[in-house]
């Protein structure tokens, strides 16, 4: 079967819809790093939809600071690939032509560089997960330790790092007389556009003061909130969808309707006339705060308390009544602690999440989310415990996920089953854990991790109270019966 390309999109059936400009009229206003899936289903659909309403400056040229996966599967495709929107029975699929070009970075740092630095190059957005911050989750100061950061630190001829691309990049624009771009943080970090400036700013200190001044006066770091559920693509969703189109699409993503991006209205350069789906605000920090607590907390949660019982997918634990009372009671927790916009409608946001969530042909994994949980844990469950602890009030529900996550990095489910933990702290939270021989010990042993949780809450005896009994019963009867237990209290 053939590729979805330039030459085949004409054959696509009537239905499909597609780029509506000039792809080869296209100009690079984007330059993005860490091209996954949810940068394609998520700003890469944002700027197609500025180039479908003429404005054709706003392709994108997307990297990966890693593998060549991504690279291999877009550029046979002339950087096409199909969005398909999944809502229960019905079905979308859009091809997005926005992405112009890929450069895997280890292999072409220069391209990279010059991409960044080019004066057609007005905006930055990041997708690098928490991690690739090279920030502690807990703190925010930058992880002096970490061998890529440490390599940047004595030499940006070739970049390893994010950060170190950008400091680079605007390095060569402030020598060739170019304002610096817009650096768009979209990755789940609280406050994730001052995160990226401090690390940008620190790693440009060390290496020209006046650069750090320069980048600080004239640079922009907008805070944001990103908002997709965006699960990995399977084998069987490229099957299907080859079935749908008559030519096969390796880097297509699937997703539901649902497509929020709040932007804090701090731009140094120009921007799109942003259309749907995004809201230009000046005040982020209560939007991300609510998402992270509602949204990504309750999935922390669904995640290890369905993965350790063996449930694959988040619709399917949610077809549990015991897990459908925990995610309510998780936000009736996590909702006193917001202090939410006031165009939020907390009510009705719950009652759309919970649908999102039960939307049964994303098919979300429990083992996607529960990746990475020490550099998520901090703004999802730990900050919100720390506030109701600060008031008084009792942290039950987010007790009960922190306790599954502590569970989960023995890396065996409750049936014995092995797992892999993929998390940078996997090792070590292991051989932390290995040699306690009970439960209070594990708990006290993940609570010294003060990159993840901060000490102060560590030494507050109401956490560990309220998680040793949780990390018992999941240790001794497992997830469900943990669930169950919790119903009934
Ligand atoms: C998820 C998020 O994998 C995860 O940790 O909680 O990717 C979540 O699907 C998105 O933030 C939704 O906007």
């Amino acid at each position: 079967m053939s590729r979805l390309s330039s030459q085949t999109l004409a054959q696509l059936p009537a239905d499909v819809i597609r780029p509506a400009y000039d792809r080869a009229a296209v100009k690079c206003g984007v330059v993005h790093i860490g091209i996954g899936a949810f940068h394609r289903a998520h700003q890469a659909v944002i700027f197609d939809n500025a180039l479908n309403a003429g404005d054709l400056r706003w392709g994108i040229v997307a990297a990966s600071l890693r593998s060549p996966g991504v690279r291999d599967q877009m550029q046979p495709q002339d950087g096409l690939y199909t969005m398909l929107v999944r809502d229960g029975a019905a079905q979308r699929a859009r091809v997005i032509g926005a992405v112009q070009r890929i450069i895997v970075a280890p292999e072409e740092p220069q391209a990279l560089l010059a991409a960044l630095a080019s004066p057609d190059t007005h905006i930055v957005t990041l997708t690098i997960t928490e991690k690739g911050y090279k920030l502690d989750p807990a703190t925010g100061a930058l992880i002096e330790a970490d061998p890529q950061l440490a390599a940047d630190m004595v030499s940006l001829d070739a970049p390893q790092t994010a950060p170190g691309y950008l400091v680079a990049a605007l390095a060569r624009r402030r020598a060739a007389g170019l304002s610096p771009f817009t650096a768009i943080s979209c990755d789940n970090l609280p406050h994730n556009g001052a995160r990226l400036r401090g690390a940008v700013l620190e790693l440009a200190r060390r290496h020209d003061a006046a650069l750090a001044d320069w980048i600080a006066q004239h640079g922009a770091f907008p805070e944001t909130m990103v908002d997709r559920i965006v699960p990995a693509t399977t084998a069987e969703d490229i099957a299907a969808l080859a079935t749908r189109l008559g030519v096969e699409d390796q880097a297509m993503v699937k997703t539901e309707p649902f497509l929020q991006w709040v932007i804090e209205d701090r731009f140094c350069g120009p921007r799109p006339n942003f259309g749907a789906g995004v809201q230009l605000t000046a005040a982020v920090a209560p939007w991300e705060e609510a998402k992270l607590r509602l949204l990504n907390g309750a999935h922390s949660g669904i995640a290890y308390l369905g993965g350790l019982a063996g449930i694959d997918h988040v619709h399917e634990v949610l077809a549990l009544p015991e897990a459908r009372h925990f995610v309510e009671a998780l936000w009736d927790e996590a909702e006193r602690t917001l202090s939410p916009p006031p165009e939020l409608d907390v009510a009705a946001y719950r009652r759309d999440l919970m649908a999102r969530f039960d939307n049964p042909t994303l098919r979300h994994r429990t083992r996607q989310i529960a990746m990475d949980g020490s550099q998520k844990l901090p703004q999802r469950l730990l900050a919100p415990i720390a506030a109701r602890l600060k008031a008084g009030d009792g942290i039950d529900a987010l007790a009960l996920a922190v306790a599954a996550w502590i569970r989960w990095q023995a890396g065996r489910d409750d049936s014995g089953a092995p797992h892999h933990v993929d998390d940078p702290l996997a090792e070590t939270m292991a051989a932390a854990l290995a040699d306690k021989q009970d439960t209070a010990d594990r708990v006290a042993a993940i609570l010294a991790f003060d990159a993840v949780v901060p000490p102060a809450l560590a030494r507050d005896d109401r956490l560990r109270t309220s998680l040793n009994p949780w990390l018992a019963i999941l240790e001794t009867n497992g997830a469900l019966a943990a669930l169950a237990a919790f119903r009934g209290v």
